[in-house]
């Protein structure tokens, strides 16, 4: 058995967040741990489908998605989310909402310059052209977290570096 957690990943756009999250999953999946994965494709797409990226549109998203992660802790997963989250305010909420001893939070933390130069589905171009409004990094703020429990460098570390950072800070929890 393990004790459930909620895995709180915040970034920019192209940070990193799903694909850390996704591979911090399977190794928790051959340890026989239940997880979910909650991110943009399975939150946006559905049950937030009707929230936009205004400032109001985003605190509404998190708080669901920290009320939905709260269910999930209910039932005994290791929840992992993969959100911008940019606003302190709004993780700080869901923090209280999970239960401080139940949230890590993790700075997945890369330059900017080297997300936009990825720029992997095309957004940060079309958030420079004018075609995205209030677009992370570009037209609306992110702020970083001061003190997160886990903090990534995803432009100077590899996958396997980031995984074990997340991994051995959550072995003492779980
Ligand atoms: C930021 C946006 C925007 C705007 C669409 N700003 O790289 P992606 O594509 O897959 O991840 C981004 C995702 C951000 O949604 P979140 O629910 O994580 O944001 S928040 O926590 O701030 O509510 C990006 C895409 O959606 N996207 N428009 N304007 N990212």
């Amino acid at each position: 058995g393990h004790k459930p957690l909620v895995l709180w990943f915040t970034g920019l756009s192209g940070s990193g967040k799903s694909t850390v999250a996704n591979a911090v999953e399977k190794v928790l999946h051959e340890r026989k741990t239940r997880t979910y994965i909650l991110d943009g494709d399975n939150v946006r797409r559905g049950l937030n489908n009707d929230l936009d990226f205004s400032e109001s549109g985003r605190v509404e998203n998190i708080r669901r998605i920290g009320e939905v992660a709260n269910l999930m802790l209910d039932a005994g997963l290791v929840v992992l989310t993969a959100f911008v989250s940019p606003f302190k305010s709004d993780r700080e909420k869901v923090r209280q909402t999970v239960g401080a001893e139940n949230f890590v939070e993790v700075f997945v933390d890369c330059p900017l310059e080297v997300c936009e130069a990825r720029d992997v589905k095309g957004l940060y171009k079309k958030a420079r052209a004018g075609e995205i409004p209030d677009f992370t990094g570009i037209s609306s703020p992110f702020e970083a977290p001061e003190s997160p429990d886990i903090h990534l460098h995803t432009d100077t570390e590899d996958l396997a570096e980031s995984v074990a950072k997340v991994l051995s800070f959550i072995e003492k929890k779980l």
